[in-house]
């Protein structure tokens, strides 16, 4: 029996070596342990033995079958080991040869409209700056007049960093740079990511976007403000638009207000993009307060000035239908591929 033993053992030994998949492994283990296997035939030898050496005879037999099983077992986990790493490579091989395929991206529905906007303003003869993303204290909130005890400066409401810097919470904080920068009269846009450190829902991230402007010169007034709001909007909707203001406050503007559009889905009517109520609040703004302008270099009693501070994220929302802000910063390709260039 032992002698029959060894010769499958080497038979095995031998076979293992020259397989070369998971299907010949698996005949092998057919081979042995099938119902004609040759193993199993050893087993049907057992009832020829002696009764006194039964019990000896099948415990070797056991040993061997596990030993032989435990072959077949590690080869067969080998097998299919390497057959699943041809699958994984054969898959993500890339052919470099191949001719490219054709670029499928589109810009962000919230790059469109910047540009658009950005587009119309450079029309009226504004010029686009660039803002920091860090700021120091001074641009973010003394420079446009927001006072030390102002709860904007918290830290349930700004993101601070180490260095006594903050992330902008608006792009007000590039008011002061421009008004160094020029010499009115001045007309210049400037959007940019802006930080809040508050929770995020439907309409409100801790991260988005505004485009501000302003207009400095003599005798600027809120008829300007309104004129150039008009402008862009009428454009960016490709109709004319009525706009209304209501009172607001800024430490910044003074007067301050809020500015609404008069529904343009439905014309005032009342739709689900202006909760019925047929104006949809736009933005806020007002006329440069003299500290600001004091602070950007220039006599308030010379100059006047108007500014305004679009929220951008919730003006693509106006007119791509989303009424997520989530989405807009998803990285969901499915749904912002949608938006296309027009
Ligand atoms: C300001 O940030 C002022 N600096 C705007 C301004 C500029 C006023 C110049 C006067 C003159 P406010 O906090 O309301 O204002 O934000 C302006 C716009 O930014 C909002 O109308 C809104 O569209 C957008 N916005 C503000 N917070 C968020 C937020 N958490 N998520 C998305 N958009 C926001």
């Amino acid at each position: 029996m032992q002698n029959k033993i060894n010769e499958i053992k080497k038979y095995i030994l031998e076979k293992i070596k020259g397989i070369k998949n998971l299907k010949e492994c698996q005949a092998l283990r057919v081979e042995m342990f099938g119902k004609s296997g040759k193993f199993t035939e050893l087993f049907k030898l057992i009832k020829d033995v002696p009764a006194e050496e039964k019990g000896k005879v099948g415990q070797i037999l056991n040993t061997a079958k596990q030993e032989i099983e435990g072959l077949i077992s590690d080869n067969e986990r080998k097998m299919s080991e390497e057959e699943i790493n041809k699958e994984i490579y054969s898959a993500e091989k890339i052919d470099i040869t191949l001719p490219a395929e054709k670029c499928t991206g589109s810009l962000h529905p919230r790059t469109i409209i910047q540009r658009e906007i950005e587009e119309v303003f450079t029309s009226m003869g504004f010029v686009v700056e660039d803002g920091n993303e860090v700021e120091t204290e001074y641009n973010n909130f003394t420079a446009v007049n927001v006072p030390e005890n102002h709860p904007a400066r918290d830290m349930q409401d700004t993101f601070w960093l180490d260095n006594g810097e903050v992330l902008k919470t608006h792009t007000s904080a590039s008011q002061n740079r421009i008004l160094k920068k020029y010499t009115p009269p001045i007309r210049a846009i400037f959007p940019g990511r802006c930080f809040r450190n508050e929770d995020v829902d439907a309409s409100h991230e801790n991260t988005f976007f505004q485009l501000e402007g302003v207009i400095v010169d003599k005798d600027v007034s809120v008829g300007n403000l309104i004129y150039f709001m008009k402008e862009m909007l009428s454009k960016i909707f490709n109709k004319p638009v009525e706009v209304r203001l209501r009172p607001g406050f800024f430490p910044f503007t003074e007067p301050s207000f809020e500015m609404d559009v008069k529904c343009p889905f439905c014309d005032g009517k009342g739709c689900p993009t202006c909760k019925n109520g047929g104006w949809i609040e736009l933005c806020p703004c007002g006329m440069i307060h003299p500290q600001v302008l004091r602070n950007g270099g220039l006599d308030p009693e010379v100059y006047s000035g108007c500014a305004f501070g679009l929220g951008l994220d919730r003006m693509t929302m106006l007119s791509t239908n989303l009424n997520d802000i989530r989405e807009l910063n998803s990285g969901n390709l499915k749904l912002l591929k949608q938006f296309k260039i027009k």
